[in-house]
């Protein structure tokens, strides 16, 4: 049992984190760069800490500053949030050697996840819905490949078993190209991740991103916490998030949603995770899961009145889930808006100083930031500087609202993606709901053109 929880992340989530440890009456101890020095939200810890320089390898990646923190503070707990140390599972036994609870799953099930060759494999095993391909890594002799490609049928796509979230993948439409494509990506990987493993996949041509939030305790207790679709994304970017997912069948995402929690019993999942799908002409095809608190966390939050982040501390404290499936219910629609300090047009960081700084509320409406005015954006970290959330009672309900918040936002000093998030707020597209994962990169083109 732990009192102290040291955070080992910055910004919107350090904040997020930080109020969750107070809400259960925990100590709180904050980790931060050079850079964050005057980070607004440092004087609201019990402690903070500075563990180095800017560069995120001199300080919120390095392991001994963190755990030498975690001693000299007396943590008892690292919270990761996400990104950075947060599915690093060498970490994980770092933290577990030194005597400290990591608030997330184990070591094990990162690896496992991690390695999205053994993540296919396990959830396959486990009935979860995978992309037609075989869960194991290609050969090494061409004419197996060749085969094992004709066998799913053109396209496909030649993934990294240690890439991920869009790193290390190549489509390929037709024979002539894939050993070319397949010698390409494997020396990436190795030389990115250290792995030359790979392995093919049918490649969908129009998904959607459909994720499923879990919760899973330590004694063999988990449930799901209902849809969020993040079809809305630029470069592997998600810029817009909502749940539940919009025109898919309750039914079937029950089904597959209970699936899921079949395969974290299976495994010895513990903590929060996310199964990340994709959804085409109204099937399922598990592509990874993460084993981390997600940016997105707020729009589950929403419709299902749980907070997800309080749950994910109580349960590394060993308590059991006192959520029964059939408590959870999703209430109306969220929809949420990442706002990055980036130039609308070419997307290029916009770090500096925030001059201006007008944040909208009203029923429904949440704003998770650690900006204010005065604050100078740091050109070392990424660009989100918060996320404008809100809740109605249905998807154009929450339309509505977003529409009104964004036009009371206002930011001065430096660029935001306000401007993009207001035309996307009012296009027929996305108002319809359920648009695939391509239909931001060709509005942007076709807007572009206009
Ligand atoms: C795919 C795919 C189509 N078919 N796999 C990109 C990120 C990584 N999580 C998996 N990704 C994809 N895998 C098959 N078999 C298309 C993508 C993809 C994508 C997925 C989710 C959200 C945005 C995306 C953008 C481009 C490609």
């Amino acid at each position: 049992m732990f009192d102290t929880v040291l955070i080992a992340n910055r910004g919107e989530i350090a904040l997020r984190i930080l109020r969750a440890c107070r809400t259960l009456g925990l100590r709180t101890v904050l980790v931060y760069s050079e850079a964050d020095r005057h980070a607004p939200y440092l004087p609201l810890a019990d402690q903070a800490l500075c563990i180095g320089p800017a560069a995120p390898r001199q300080s919120y990646l390095k392991q001994s500053a963190i755990l030498a923190a975690a001693t000299v503070s007396g943590a008892q707990a690292i919270h990761p949030g996400y990104g950075f140390l947060s599915e690093n599972a060498e970490f994980v036994t770092q933290v577990e050697q030194a005597g400290l609870r990591f608030i997330g799953p184990s070591a094990a099930c990162i690896r496992l996840m991690g390695d999205k060759v053994s993540a296919k494999h396990a959830m396959r095993a486990a009935g979860v819905p995978c992309v037609p391909g075989p869960d194991t890594s290609l050969p090494d002799d061409p004419q197996q490949v060749l085969a094992i490609a004709n066998d799913i049928g053109y396209p496909v796509i030649v993934k990294a078993a240690g890439g991920g979230g869009g790193r290390g993948m190549r489509v390929v439409h037709e024979r002539a190209q894939l050993l070319s494509a397949l010698s390409v990506t494997r020396e990436e990987a190795a030389r990115a991740f250290g792995n030359p493993e790979v392995y093919i996949e049918k490649f969908l041509l129009h998904p959607r991103h459909v994720e499923i939030q879990i919760l899973a305790d330590q004694h063999g207790h988990a449930v799901w916490l209902g849809s969020r679709d993040c079809s809305l994304q630029r470069r592997h970017q998600k810029v817009i998030e909502e749940a539940p997912a919009p025109h898919i069948s309750p039914a079937l995402l029950a089904q597959l949603s209970e699936r899921c929690v079949q395969a974290c019993l299976s495994i010895g999942y513990s903590g929060v995770g996310t199964f990340e799908f994709l959804y085409e002409e109204g099937a399922f095809y598990f592509i990874e899961m993460n084993t981390r608190l997600q940016v997105e966390h707020p729009v589950t939050e929403l419709t299902t009145g749980i907070d997800i982040v309080e749950q994910q501390i109580r349960m590394a404290r060993g308590e059991p889930l006192t959520i029964r499936q059939t408590d959870v219910q999703c209430h109306g629609h969220a929809l949420e808006c990442r706002i990055n300090a980036e130039d609308p047009k070419s997307f290029l960081p916009s770090p500096g100083e925030i001059t201006a700084w007008r944040l909208p509320g009203g029923w429904g409406v949440r704003v998770d930031t650690h900006a204010q005015k005065g604050y100078r954006v740091p050109p070392y970290y990424d660009a989100m500087v918060g996320k404008l959330i809100v809740h109605g009672v249905d998807r154009e309900d929450a339309l509505r609202r977003m529409r009104a918040a964004l036009d009371e936002m206002q930011v001065g000093g430096i660029s935001t993606n306000l401007p993009l998030h207001r035309e996307l707020m009012v296009d027929a597209g996305f108002a319809e709901g359920g648009v695939d994962i391509h239909y931001l990169e060709r509005w942007l083109k076709e807007s572009a053109l206009a």
